[in-house]
């Protein structure tokens, strides 16, 4: 089994934190995007999409999309559970996730790639008025988070689950991105102060 990742961009990085959590250790095969490697005929044969991550198993099968490849190794190894037990904890975790990348990734992801620089080659074309449009969005939905973590510890409830990785990522992302999270928002800090701080956030 291996593991084609890409550095410091968002989804293999969450795919990352998420194996890290797990202890799980794979062999990981680097795909260089600012050299745009994911664009070679080699990796397109892996990912037509040409998108990181993708874990091809030893058979050959190939499992792309960072959520994919964490459901996988959740059900090989459950513990500790990243996307809850029982109807209701997993429709909760499940709601927090998508809501944090539909509302959260993805209009930080268009900022960043419609305004930076070394972003040209891989969108195509770059609309700066796009990442205009995507600006309130973001400070929309954070503030919205920050309202939800003032009364628990985690995204989707008192522990920390796959929400919790994919807002890491997400509010981490907002940097490269020069977005800022708004000094009042102290719940949304404090909650990213604690994530930050796991030996996983570095993986
Ligand atoms: N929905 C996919 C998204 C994968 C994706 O867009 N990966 C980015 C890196 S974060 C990528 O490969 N970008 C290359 C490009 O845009 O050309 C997932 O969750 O894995």
């Amino acid at each position: 089994m291996k593991l084609y990742d890409g550095g410091r961009a968002p989804n293999p990085r969450r795919t990352r934190i998420f194996l890290a959590e797990k202890g799980v250790k794979l062999p990981m095969v680097q795909v260089d995007l600012g050299a745009m490697e994911h664009t070679s005929a080699s990796y397109a044969a892996v990912n037509p999409l040409k998108r990181v991550p993708a874990l091809v198993l030893d058979d050959g099968t190939v499992i792309t999309e960072s959520i994919a490849i964490c459901r996988y190794f959740e059900e090989l190894q459950p513990e500790p559970s990243l996307f809850g037990r029982g109807a209701l904890e997993i429709a909760r975790i499940e709601m927090w996730n998508r809501r944090v990348e539909l509302h959260l990734v993805l209009p930080v992801s268009h900022v960043f790639r419609n305004t930076h620089p070394a972003m040209k080659a891989m969108e195509v074309p770059q609309v700066p008025a796009w990442a205009e449009a995507n600006k309130p969005r973001v400070l929309e939905f954070i503030a919205v988070l920050d309202r939800e973590l003032k009364d628990r510890a985690f995204i989707a409830g008192d522990t920390f689950t796959v929400a919790d990785i994919t807002g890491l990522v997400a509010v981490d992302f907002m940097k490269p991105a020069k977005l800022a999270v708004p000094d009042e928002l102290q719940n949304l800090r404090r909650w990213h102060a604690a994530v930050a701080a796991r030996p996983s956030a570095s993986a």
